[in-house]
């Protein structure tokens, strides 16, 4: 399943075998070694292909006929797809969903073909060498549907507290797939109420869009201590009887910033947050649902309230969760520490701006997320840059002008960041303690500073990183740095002085977990794994673990 609930009831979903024929590809596109390969996995599951860096294609023959779509969650990173050798789409970025719609195809059996290239192509504006692995495979779970000759495409829910009850802006894609106009009725329950688009003409073989504002006056409010969440059920009728239906989840929720403040129905939050990254031992970035789990189960063991998706939007499942357990989820869009060179390759906007597009439509309704974020380290500090900044933000608002925008600068520019101004909430990733040795206060001291008189001034400051490595079982003495107790210290320094300092609206600590690094950033990274994580990829707790607890408990109270 794609999503931890039910989605459809009325359309119906044709199985796909888990596991595919698999052949790695020369440069030439010639099929090499053959293996079997599980979907969705990345291929460095198989101890062959650890540290595969290539193409490959996955083959599977299925039987359908009629109109289907074909949902794929998530391919890293550049995927072509054919059926019967015919190529039926394209897509790059390994952290975004993507469909294909296919009409009238005759029944019978069928080749489905996705070629996989997780390569640092020319081609490839954001996947590059980084300190995170860009892993190969179809990494999320492929779904192949059943549709009418119309279907609705989404339904996006924004709600809003207005006269004193909540009120939601709905608007719905459909599409109608034929030669002919067609009359249709969209019915949509959510909670207790009942709204309807009736008589809605469908122009042929195009998508419309229906959107109106409704009052919900029995809602109840979603709110981290309770994480209220509403079925929204979506049934499209034409002729009498409903052809295709959606089911998604929704909640009654408004954050906001007033001043310094970040608040959420009203009242003011403070954060106590986690960067994570998908990345799991052996599983790579295609982490099981019960792994999602678990990383669920134990940051909130923590005491956090807050994750944030360094440096990608993540899988509906983990986004799922974090709505059922009231985490407050900052999602970023893909990209990380990429110079003025890197943003003006020739496919950066258009691959930003997909990934963008992509993440708000299939993300909008997670009531978790809060913040909506983009390139995290990049050159803020340029003009250029800042047309690359404004550019993306400007996009997110008429998507989505509902949630505060931020993106995580670094030290180095304080006193040069450019962008400060296109920001709801401004974040700095800062690494005293750890790349340099100024005491968190001065540390802090300078950065609101220089906040202070910036553009910024008078906005929540979050820090959006701050950390130290530590490796895991490597304790001395000495307590010098990548020992776990060093990172204990730094950890306990960094945080204190962060969630004490009343200028500030908190924290997301780098990093929840360890993370396999591309190859190239073996300099720096032991293991050629980013260390910071409080626990290690497995998921064992360092010394600071338990410290971050600690402390992320004794501001709850
Ligand atoms: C940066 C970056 C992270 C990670 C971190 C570190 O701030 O955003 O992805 O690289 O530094 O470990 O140095």
């Amino acid at each position: 399943n794609t999503r931890l609930f039910q989605n459809h009831i009325v359309r119906k979903e044709i199985p796909l075998a888990p596991i595919w024929d698999f052949h790695t590809l020369n440069e030439e596109d010639e099929k090499q070694e053959k293996f079997q390969m599980i979907v969705p996995a990345c291929w460095e599951s198989n101890p062959k292909l650890s540290s595969y860096k290539g193409k490959a294609l996955y083959s599977q023959k299925i039987t359908f006929g009629g109109n289907v779509r074909i949902v794929f969650k998530g391919v890293s990173h550049t995927a072509h797809v054919y059926l019967n050798k015919k190529q039926i789409a394209y897509h790059y970025n390994a952290y975004t969903e993507f469909s294909v719609v296919l009409k009238d195809i005759p029944y019978g059996e069928h080749l489905l073909e996705v070629k996989v290239d997780n390569t640092f192509h020319d081609e490839s504006a954001l996947h590059v060498s980084n300190d995170y692995y860009s892993y190969g495979g179809i990494t999320r779970p492929v779904v192949l549907e059943q549709l009418d000759e119309l279907f609705i495409k989404n339904v996006h829910f924004i709600p809003r507290w207005e006269n004193d009850q909540w009120k939601a802006s709905v608007r719905a894609m459909l599409h109608n797939l034929t030669n002919e106009e067609k009359s249709v009725t969209l019915k949509i329950n959510i909670g207790e109420e009942e709204i309807a688009f009736a008589d809605t003409v469908l122009p042929p073989n195009k998508e419309t869009r229906v959107e109106g504002v409704f009052a919900f006056p029995s809602a109840t409010t979603y709110s981290l201590d309770n994480p209220t969440l509403y079925k929204m059920d979506a049934w499209l009728i034409h002729e009498g009887s409903v052809i295709d239906d959606k089911i998604d989840r929704v909640g009654f929720r408004e954050v906001h910033v007033r001043g310094k403040d970040i608040l959420m129905n009203g009242e003011k939050v403070i954060i106590k947050g986690v960067n994570r990254h998908e990345d799991y031992a052996e599983f790579g970035c295609s982490v099981p649902l019960e792994a999602m789990y678990r990383d669920i189960e134990i940051i909130k063991s923590l005491g956090a309230n807050c994750i944030r998706t360094s440096h990608y939007p993540n899988d509906d499942r983990f986004l799922d969760l974090c709505d059922e357990n009231g985490i407050l989820v900052w999602e970023e869009s893909h990209a990380r520490g990429l110079n003025e060179e890197q943003m003006k390759h020739k496919n950066f906007d258009k691959q930003s701006s997909d990934c963008i597009q992509e993440m708000i439509d299939n993300h909008i309704n997670h009531p978790s997320i809060f913040v909506w974020g983009i390139l995290n380290e990049c050159v803020s500090n340029t003009e250029f840059g800042r047309s690359c900044y404004a550019k993306q933000f400007e996009q997110i608002k008429r998507l989505d002008p509902s949630r505060p925008v931020s993106f995580a600068s670094l030290e180095a520019h304080i006193g040069a960041d450019l962008c400060l101004d296109l920001v709801d909430i401004v974040s700095f990733n800062i690494y005293p303690k750890w790349y340099h040795d100024t005491p968190v206060t001065e540390s802090l001291t300078n950065l609101k500073k220089f906040i202070h008189n910036s553009d910024g001034a008078n906005k929540p400051i979050l820090i959006s990183e701050i950390g130290a490595g530590g490796i895991y079982g490597y304790r001395s003495n000495t307590k010098e740095k990548w020992t776990e107790d060093y990172q204990q210290i730094a950890l306990r320094e960094q945080l204190t002085s962060i969630l004490e300092d009343k200028d500030l609206s908190g924290v997301i600590l780098w990093q929840y977990a360890d993370c396999r690094v591309d190859s190239g950033w073996f300099h720096g990274r032991p293991k050629t794994q980013n260390n910071k994580g409080i626990v290690d990829i497995y998921r064992r707790e360092k010394l600071a673990f338990q410290t971050v607890k600690d402390i992320f408990q004794m501001k709850a109270e």
